[in-house]
């Protein structure tokens, strides 16, 4: 296998010869917002699919919000990259190969609108992260708060997605062609929410500016919901060295991901839609279903394994999932607090389901970090943990296992003076971690900082806000793990699981 380790000899039509490279598209019918890996393993591949099934006219047009390198990248190589399928028993590549251009928004915002706005583009697909879409913590509508909103309400070129949107289908709505805005994040009710806040926009403009917009939105806009899949890391140096041996040139965009993916889609789309099931996209009624299945199972539990295993010291997923301890407290979230708070797709398995999950996190040769998992906790556990908390809590069940969750978050983010997280935590970045050190520098104890950060900020939401015994338990949890270590709160949780298991199976079995 030769050793590339020239980045001059750059992957590209002519330089391909170790994978093979599909036609380009005759032109793009999607335009893509948020060009990052997810989207590149995800969508693009599916879009590959449907473009090789005849669909030539829905390539895509790639929008990176602020950072050059992918879009450098890709320009530099005939829009082509490879996504490297990684499992213990080794790599394979494909080449995607349907995105038409690309380019950033920070560099070219006025662009962003005009696309979104142009008759030729039918479908605009998002990948913006729980972060991107300028909703209120506390309330789920739109942030008016926020710079940016304010600033784009304002005029000029947007910068927020949702502005961006709600500008160029203004500017759309002027000849009315129809058109399908597609999230493919991980939120609840994705189409659903993403509408609301396009409308929220578009309501809160001065005077009727927004009049029309919102009337071409009932008639001619359609928001469905979808739910995604597929684990994929950054990428790593040794994986482009790696992939340069096989494709005998330089690849500075590949992807790492893993060999599971799904995307389950509402099917309402108001101008067409590429033959997405061709790469094995579902077309279903039960979208809700997939992805609360998908945002509590998959990434609530995710969220565990990263907080956890960070405070052990593992750097990674599988790392992390290998340690019994943490392996039971997955098991026990997944069994005892997010799967009955689920109503299952009916052709899904729960119980092969839950192992297909081990299975996936257990993929050492993917190396996901404990970190990327871990990162923007804020946004992302305001997704995961509200309702689940709030069914077993209605219940008569107190979710220790969540608790558990959220403390970890409370002390891989804002550490109470004298307790070290460790380096994995410490690199985990979010958006509230500022607020919260201000509030871990001067609370007294754990208990303090769970009320102050849940209750005092409504971190998650204003429902989380009002669940006093919930807070009370993160607290304890999170002393627990100040005081004794990580193995102590996990043990003591796992144990009080059990037991409220126990006891609610004593109590539905003891005759009145
Ligand atoms: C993860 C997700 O980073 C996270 O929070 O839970 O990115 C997860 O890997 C994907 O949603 C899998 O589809």
């Amino acid at each position: 296998m030769p050793v590339i380790e020239d980045p001059s000899v750059r992957f590209g039509r002519a330089t391909a010869s170790g994978a093979s490279v599909p036609a380009a598209p005759s032109s793009a019918g999607i335009l893509h917002l948020g060009l990052g890996n997810f989207h590149r393993a995800h969508q693009a591949v599916y879009t590959a699919a449907a473009v090789a099934e005849g669909g030539r006219d829905w390539g895509i047009i790639g929008v990176a919000s602020r950072s050059r390198s992918v879009v450098d990248a890709i320009r530099a190589q005939d829009h082509l990259y490879s996504v490297a399928e990684i499992s213990p028993s080794g790599m394979s590549l494909t080449v995607p190969g349907v995105h038409t251009d690309a380019f950033v928004a920070a560099e070219q915002p006025a662009r962003v609108v005009s696309s979104v706005a142009d008759p030729a583009i039918r479908v605009v697909t998002l990948t913006v992260t729980e972060n991107g879409y300028s909703y209120s913590a506390s309330t789920g509508r739109l942030d008016t708060d926020d710079p940016g909103v304010i600033s784009d309400l304002r005029g000029g070129d947007p910068t927020t997605t949702i502005g961006q949107l709600a500008r160029g289908l203004q500017r759309r709505a002027a000849d009315g062609a129809p058109v399908t805005i597609l999230s493919c994040d991980n939120l609840a009710a994705n189409g659903e929410h993403t509408g609301s806040l396009v409308r929220e926009f578009l309501a809160a403009l001065p005077g009727s500016e927004g009049a029309e917009a919102l009337a071409y939105l009932d008639q001619s806009v359609a928001f469905p919901s979808s739910m995604v899949d597929r684990i994929v890391p950054a990428t790593t140096a040794k994986l482009r060295r790696d992939v340069a041996g096989v494709l005998g040139a330089w690849d500075e965009a590949t992807v790492p991901a893993e060999p599971f993916t799904m995307w389950a889609i509402e099917d309402r789309f108001a101008g067409g839609r590429p033959a997405w099931e061709a790469g094995g996209a579902v077309f279903t009624d039960e979208v809700g279903r997939y992805e609360q299945m998908k945002v509590r199972l998959l990434n609530g539990t995710h969220s565990l394994i990263a907080y956890l295993g960070a405070l052990r010291g593992e750097a990674t997923i599988p790392g992390a999932i290998a340690l019994d301890s943490i392996e039971n407290a997955a098991r026990a979230v997944l069994r005892r607090e997010y799967g009955p708070s689920v109503d299952m797709p009916s052709d899904v398995d729960p119980r092969a389901y839950e192992e297909q999950l081990f299975e996936r996190w257990g993929n050492s040769a993917l190396g996901h970090r404990t970190t990327q998992v871990g990162t923007d906790g804020s946004v992302k556990l305001g997704q995961r943990i509200p309702q689940p908390v709030a069914s077993a809590l209605d219940s008569g069940r107190m979710p220790h296992m969540i608790a558990l969750t959220t403390a970890g978050y409370l002390a891989c983010m804002a550490p109470l003076s004298g307790f070290d997280p460790g380096p994995h935590a410490a690199a985990m970045t979010d958006s509230a971690r500022e607020r919260l050190a201000v509030l871990a520098a001067t609370s007294r104890d754990g208990r303090d900082l769970a009320h102050r950060a849940i209750a005092g900020l409504h971190l998650f939401g204003q429902d989380l806000a009002e669940r006093t015994p919930f807070i009370d338990r993160v607290g304890e949890l999170l002393d627990t793990i100040v005081r004794y270590g990580v193995d102590a709160a996990i043990g003591e949780s796992v144990s009080a699981s059990e037991a409220s298991e126990h006891l609610q199976a004593r109590t539905k079995e003891t005759p009145r």
